[in-house]
């Protein structure tokens, strides 16, 4: 365990707010900087074990005995606690004079405010967690919907250091069978069996490729799963975002060409936040202002993972499938999902008529019948865009999802370094030139858990962290 020779201070909670606030110590001289300040009923921190809840007041100074408030103090004895240090939490009363008080207090007791994410980091240095878990604690206090909540909770406990030390494994392994034939090269014995290493390798890069996959969805459902309305002018584009967010965010008339540039609304349905976006109308325009407002829209089109296409029955279908037609065009259906909604249903009371509007465009994507103005058929359209959303979520081979840009990165490079490997052993590169790619690539994945860091990566990940966390 590395040893920080100094002790740290910070709230843990937010002053002010609530009924108690918590202030955090942590290092070697927490319980007596604590002790100087502290006047338990049943004695002082040094002597209470770990685990322990001790009653008492805090006084305003080592030398003001006058008492600024009853308190509880919580003690961790080290290694048993957040950070692995010997660390204090006291409980008072949210108030921010106690808070500023009792904090200059410690200060002048000899601890000094804590920087930004310290006390993870000290977690992280003291071999509590690994970066990937360190990162998830940031995660897990930000996450606004049950499914980021989810998928943090799993890389909190760890599921995800697992996935990757498991391929970390398989590459150690791989490299050393490389490595053995390198010590033997003079004898000319080619021990490692090459189609043997070729299947360790694949299966590596396999699992890396995955992996890496898993961040358009693992990231859309951390910040939320952006879905794109698009459609010609005046087919209700903005009615249904406001129906969908049930405030009035967008200008509604039966002007063609009202929205001019694209409008974003948050939503969360049954735990998944969503994004929806409402769009300039596409059709031909000599209109500067609409026209740049159009290029937005197939902008956000390619941006989406799911896109609504409204379309209208009152109009002809042709209309309808010539827009579908140039839609589907610009869509990568292997991460992207297509759902044509038929809106204005309150103005159709033909049956048979709109079975054939159907008929002529089904074959673009699942259709849903609604009206945006009434909200009929809006429950339905709800539960497919959840549905659909968990339909992914379960259908990612791994429970492990990438929400982090940084591990991203990390795990393309370890995936493009693989390939080289791959391809060098296809092309019967001497073992060593193989090793040296594999080697890279373990360099890559190591930086995701901190196996392998420096202290300005640290230092970046850490200062987005809040004080006190
Ligand atoms: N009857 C009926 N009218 C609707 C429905 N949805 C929208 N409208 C009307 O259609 C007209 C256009 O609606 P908007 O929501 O502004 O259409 P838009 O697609 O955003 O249009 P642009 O922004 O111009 O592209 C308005 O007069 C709406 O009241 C519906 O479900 N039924
Ligand atoms: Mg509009």
């Amino acid at each position: 365990m590395m040893e920080f020779n100094d002790t740290i201070c910070a709230p843990a909670t937010v002053p002010g707010t609530g009924a108690i606030t918590v202030i955090r110590v942590s290092g070697p001289e927490a319980f007596p900087i604590v002790d100087r300040l502290f006047r338990g009923r049943r004695g002082k921190v040094c002597d209470a074990p770990g685990y322990s809840i001790l009653y008492g007041t805090i006084v305003e100074s080592e030398l003001e005995e006058r008492s600024l408030d009853e308190v509880l103090v919580s003690v961790f004895r080290a290694p048993n606690s957040y950070t692995g240090e010997d660390c204090v939490e006291i409980s008072c009363h949210a108030s921010s004079y106690i808070a500023a008080q009792l904090l200059d207090a410690l200060c002048r007791s000899g601890a000094r405010m804590a920087e930004p994410g310290e006390f993870t980091r000290r977690s992280f240095v003291n071999g509590k967690m690994d970066l990937a878990q360190a990162e998830a604690v940031a995660d897990v206090i930000s996450s606004s919907s049950s499914a980021a909540h989810r998928i943090a909770m799993t890389q909190l406990k760890g599921g995800y250091s697992q996935e990757l030390s498991e391929i970390r494994t398989a590459l150690v392994e791989l490299t050393s069978l490389l490595e053995l034939e390198l010590d033997f090269s003079e004898e000319e014995v080619e021990f490692a069996d090459r189609s043997r290493l070729r299947a360790l390798l694949v299966s590596a890069s396999g699992k890396v490729h995955r992996l890496s996959d898993t961040f358009r969805l693992g990231n859309a459902i951390k910040s939320g799963v952006p879905v794109a309305i698009v459609g010609e002018p005046n087919t209700g584009k903005s009615t249904l975002l406001n129906a969908l967010v049930g405030e009035e965010r967008a200008i509604v008339s039966d002007i063609a060409g009202t929205t001019r540039d694209s409008i974003e609304a948050s939503m969360v349905l049954d735990g998944i936040t969503f994004r929806f976006i409402d769009t300039a109308g596409l059709r031909e325009s000599s209109d500067w202002v609409e026209s740049k407002g159009i290029e937005r829209t197939l902008k956000m089109v390619g941006a989406a993972d799911i896109v609504l296409a409204l379309v209208d029955p009152t109009r002809s279908p042709a209309e309808a499938q010539q827009m579908l037609a140039s839609l589907t065009a610009r869509l990568d259906f292997s991460s992207q999902i297509l759902l044509v909604l038929v809106n204005k249903m309150d103005l159709n009371k033909n049956v048979k008529d709109i079975n054939n509007f159907v008929s002529s465009i089904d074959s673009y994507g699942d259709v849903v019948l609604i009206s945006a103005l009434s909200g009929d058929g809006l429950d339905e359209l709800r539960s497919t865009l959840v549905r659909l959303v968990e339909e992914r979520i379960s259908g990612t081979s791994d429970a492990v999802l990438v929400t982090n840009a940084r591990h991203h990165e990390a795990l393309r490079h370890t995936a493009e370094s693989l390939d080289t490997a791959l391809r060098a052993l296809d092309a019967g590169t001497p073992s060593d030139l193989v090793a040296q790619d594999l080697r890279a690539a373990l360099h890559y994945l190591g930086t995701i858990t901190g196996a392998v860091t420096t202290d300005e990566v640290l230092g970046e990940i850490f200062s987005r962290f809040c004080i006190g966390k």
